[in-house]
């Protein structure tokens, strides 16, 4: 596999970037590979700068569902881009994607349009903060939401769960009123609400996790969250930034028949342009600045050119669900593909992880007991055969509607040649 010129961007990349990339998880740290540098990608496939071309399963960590380059979404694109990139006023575009996550997310009646997903978290905290007027939040072991202050946190060793920075740069007292919950475990919930009673604003949570890699719910557990979360009258703030537009066009809040109070938003909605969201019943969402006393801005929110990336997307997803079908059972194919080794294999829809690990994987601590040296092996066998997955075990395969049988098939058969070896 040709990566001179990978290898040579890299070095050059170093000398003004930090560690060459401008987000960690794409310098291919935990497979000790040089990261391929993208030149191009269009339908399934990227193409790096040494021209080995790959069948792409990050899709841009899940942003690309219709597979890059969609061409009715680039038209768009390239027609609004003539009548200019940005106005900082409002705009019509605004507000047909505000309606249109309405209309696929009746929880969110009232949306605030944001740049990422980190910002969308962070100001979904503030505004149940500023909503309850409480100031405690309780998030999950494992789950990430962005690099917000008050999330970059890990368990502390006190039996209270208080959490403890886990980022240099966060002083302790941004992270004193995040508590840190188990997923999957409804006790280590309870355990948190008795000890905290009325003073836990919200519970964030990844309804289907996929920062651990891909973690399902169990049974009830979102329903438990929703049950607790209105019992102490704290709100409860689904972050499906991965989730959304993914699992099908009423994200995870559809699919498991739980409403939150507050839901996150991005990728997808921004097909591949830079747009987070987050937003609720208007009562909540009313605190907003300039409604209400929660303060939140942003230069180039809602800008024109990735509303209509997004706005193109989630047209193309709703013109057509029969694309969700498709996504599962293209998925489901690698995951029988997979099947067979010494992996556990977690798939919902068209979102899957491959764990090595003989453990079922149901919470953080499962998932990192995974064999990571045995990723990174497998990682480097699917890039020598033009497959390209994420450079980590800790996050997930996406499948877009633009991967074709073909592409599908070739993956399977790389698997089982893989797998296979193993045995
Ligand atoms: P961004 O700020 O990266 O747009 O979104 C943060 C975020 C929030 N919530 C969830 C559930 C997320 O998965 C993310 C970001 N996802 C990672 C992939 N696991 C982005 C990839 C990266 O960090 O480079």
């Amino acid at each position: 596999m040709k990566d001179a010129k990978s290898k040579e961007l890299f070095e050059r990349a170093k000398k003004h970037i930090p560690g060459g990339v401008n987000s960690p998880v794409r310098a291919f740290g935990s497979v000790g590979l040089t990261p391929r540098f993208i030149k191009s990608a269009r339908g399934a496939y990227i193409t790096d700068e040494d021209n080995n071309t790959y069948i792409d399963y990050v899709c841009s960590w899940g942003a690309g569902i219709l597979g890059h380059a969609h061409p009715l979404v680039i038209e768009k694109v390239k027609e609004a881009a003539e009548l200019g990139l940005t106005y900082g006023a409002p705009t019509e575009k605004e507000i047909i994607l505000s309606e249109l996550i309405y209309e696929c997310m009746p929880s969110v009646e009232v949306s605030r349009l944001v740049c990422s997903g980190t910002e969308a978290v962070m100001s979904a905290i503030r505004v149940a903060r500023g909503f309850t007027g409480r100031t405690k939040i309780i998030k999950f072991k494992g789950c990430y939401h962005g690099h917000s202050d008050g999330l970059l946190v890990k368990a502390g060793s006190g039996a209270l769960t208080t959490s403890v920075p886990d980022s240099k740069g966060v002083p302790s007292d941004f992270s004193k009123h995040t508590l840190v919950a188990l997923y999957n475990d409804k006790k280590s919930v309870e355990e948190l609400f008795i000890r905290n009673k009325n003073d836990i604003a919200a519970v964030i949570v990844e309804p289907v996790a996929a920062n651990m890699g891909v973690v399902l719910p169990e049974d009830g557990f979102l329903n438990f969250l929703r049950d607790i979360t209105d019992r102490y009258g704290a709100l409860l703030i689904f972050d499906e930034v991965i989730t959304g537009f993914r699992l099908g066009l009423g994200g995870a809040q559809e699919y498991y028949g739980v409403k939150p109070d507050i839901t996150t938003l991005g990728k997808i909605i921004g097909g591949g342009m830079p747009v987070g969201a987050y937003g609720g019943r208007k009562e909540i969402m009313d605190m907003v600045s300039p409604v209400g006393e929660v303060y939140q801005a942003g230069t180039l929110s809602g800008n024109p050119i990735a509303t209509t990336a997004g706005i193109e997307t989630l047209k193309i997803l709703m013109r057509d669900k029969s694309i969700y079908l498709r996504l599962e059972e293209k998925t489901k194919r690698l995951e029988q593909a997979a099947a067979g080794g010494a992996i556990r294999v977690n798939r919902i829809g068209s979102l899957m992880s491959i764990f090595f690990t003989d453990r079922h994987v149901t919470d953080y601590d499962s998932a990192i007991s995974s064999d990571t040296e045995a990723y990174a092996e497998y990682f480097k066998f699917l890039l020598e055969n033009g497959i390209y997955a994420a450079p980590s075990q800790f996050e997930a395969m996406f499948v877009s509607d633009a991967h074709s049988d073909e592409d599908i098939e070739k993956t399977c058969q790389v698997f089982k040649d893989y797998f296979g070896s193993k045995k």
